[in-house]
């Protein structure tokens, strides 16, 4: 088969699970022995009936339920154990779930390209509701009408069916927040979906902000300053693909954006996740390059080459931009922020990775995928924007007993020195992991038997005290063919196992990431009923 679809043996049954190494293998839940290399039998050719291929290293492939495609409502769903009645908002997931097979030279498309499909549990008085709808924006919309897949290679609009040229490739499948009252849907090629945060609605397939947002992309990991709730986020390829352009911008809390500068990274490359601190912006340049020779021959967007530096860019938030400066440091493939701070101009922040590809499904260009690269580590980096002369940042690994990815921290302390966290820990003695910056203590989570996607922090009440809450998150049972489970841990009482559990009577659509909201925030939520 062609180049593109070497090396890919994906495992989609386990998608929700993490079991070991970087955060791509946690996100698909792949053990080491399924990171062989190997190349997906090609599918029976111009079938026009829906048929997933049955290999499981080929897009949206395996067996028919390692894909949902289901959109779902379940009112009072099966609870069990004791579940805080005084809890009441919304635990919002969202994930790719493939819409479509591929055309057959495109099988070896990525699991990051599976249409976003979202997915909600309301939680009032110990009643809990479960909806799922897939984000109907542009793509959507039109392989539905089309009855097939009409987007091709991951992020490769060169793949692409003619008759959708032009049209906006997002697919809203990564990371959702609820913001001024709506919920926004993140693919970072692309501006939010806005969908309705309880009837998940797609109202808006690409909102901009009211026309303000001056990018055609969107990180799918904005921030909220919690001083000011307001939201700031940033695009990379901002002005286009393989675009060395970024656009940061600062929305009120009702989402007027009042900050918006244009900068200009060292080279066009993957940036995930960033951190804000009350002075300052930080992005991160990872050596996940955008290959424009792999684009154009089909291929996916990305290929990681571990001979490019890595680079950290600090700028001031208010300012024209034109102090972005980016600093090098120890070559660490970085993904998701776990909290960070300033202290005048000495900036600290924990940021989980390894020192190799993080996602063995894009191709590296130099080397194999190695796994023991891959694990990941909580990082934390220290810089001081201070210096004048200063051109590298400091990294110490923090708690190495927790190899671990997805960080996560009480969302209502980013910008600020905090003192809680939380990691996917994998390998054997997996869960979820607790770490306590100020006692300098780790705990696990872990629910035997289980596999556990990403948690989320929920606070006990809106104003209670950092870390004083809940982990929520979806789990996969093993013995039970992969059913799913939400899960409820008490964070005062981790060692008793989950506090609460919904039992759902089906595997749940896969996730990759999940955001609470507390139902004050959610317009209609206070007053009904429910999802329902
Ligand atoms: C990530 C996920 C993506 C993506 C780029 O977890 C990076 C990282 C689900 O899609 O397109
Ligand atoms: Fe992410």
């Amino acid at each position: 088969m062609t180049d593109q679809i070497k090396g890919l043996r994906l495992d989609r049954r386990g998608f929700m699970g993490a079991t070991t190494l970087g955060t791509g293998a946690a996100l698909l839940g792949m053990s080491g022995a399924a990171l062989a290399q190997g190349t997906p039998a090609r599918r029976p050719s111009g079938a026009p009936q829906v048929d997933f291929p049955d290999d499981p290293r080929a897009f949206g492939g395996g067996p028919a339920s390692a894909r949902n495609r289901t959109e779902m409502d379940q009112r009072d769903c099966e609870v069990e154990g004791d579940w805080p009645v005084d809890l009441d908002g919304v635990f919002y997931r969202v994930g790719p779930d493939p819409q479509y097979p591929k055309p057959e030279a495109y099988v070896g498309d990525i699991p990051f390209d599976g249409e976003g499909h979202v997915s909600m549990f309301r939680i009032q008085n110990g009643h809990v509701d479960y909806r799922t709808r897939y984000a109907r924006n542009a793509r959507f919309v039109a392989q539905a009408e089309a009855r097939r897949s009409l987007f091709g290679m991951y992020r490769n609009p060169f793949t692409d069916d003619p008759s959708v040229a032009g049209l906006n490739r997002g697919t809203a499948n990564t990371q959702l927040f609820l913001h001024h009252g709506k919920l926004l849907v993140f693919k970072e090629d692309s501006p939010p979906v806005y969908m309705d945060p309880l009837t998940l609605e797609t109202i808006d397939p690409e909102y901009t902000f009211g026309g303000r947002l001056d990018s055609q992309t969107h990180t799918a990991h904005p921030k909220i300053d919690p001083a000011t709730g307001g939201l700031i986020g940033y695009g990379y390829e901002s002005t286009g693909l393989l675009s060395k352009d970024i656009n940061v911008y600062e929305a009120d809390r009702s989402g007027n954006i009042f900050w918006s500068v244009n900068v200009a990274a060292p080279y066009a490359g993957m940036m995930h996740d960033f951190c804000v601190t009350q002075d300052y912006i930080v992005l991160y340049l990872t050596n996940m390059v955008a290959d424009e020779a792999r684009i154009r021959a089909g291929g996916v967007h990305f290929s990681y080459d571990s001979s490019a530096p890595c680079y950290l860019g600090v700028m001031r938030r208010g300012g024209d931009g034109r102090d972005l400066k980016w600093f090098t440091g120890p070559n660490l493939f970085c993904t998701h922020v776990m909290g960070g701070w300033n202290e005048g101009t000495k900036i600290t922040i924990d940021w989980d990775g390894g020192e190799g590809n993080q996602f063995p499904f894009f191709p590296s260009l130099h080397e194999p995928f190695d796994p023991v690269k891959g694990t990941g580590y909580l990082r934390r980096f220290t810089v001081d924007v201070g210096s004048r002369t200063n051109d590298r940042f400091q990294s110490e690994t923090i708690f190495p007993e927790l190899q671990g990815v997805l960080s996560r921290q009480d969302d209502r302390f980013h910008t600020l020195p905090y003192r809680w966290g939380f990691l996917q820990v994998t390998g054997p003695n997996g869960g979820w992991g607790i770490i306590d910056h100020q006692e300098k203590t780790t705990r696990i989570a872990s629910v035997p038997g289980y596999s556990l996607s990403e948690m989320t922090f929920v606070p006990r009440r809106p104003d209670a005290a950092e870390g004083d809450g809940y982990l929520i998150g979806l789990g996969s049972s093993t013995a039970e063919a992969g059913r799913s489970d939400l899960i409820l841990f008490d964070l005062a009482d981790i060692a008793g196992g989950p506090r609460a559990r919904v039992k759902m009577p089906y595997r749940c659509v896969g996730q990759v990431h999940g955001f609470w909201a507390n139902a004050a925030d959610i317009p209609g939520a206070a007053s009904g009923t429910g999802a329902a």
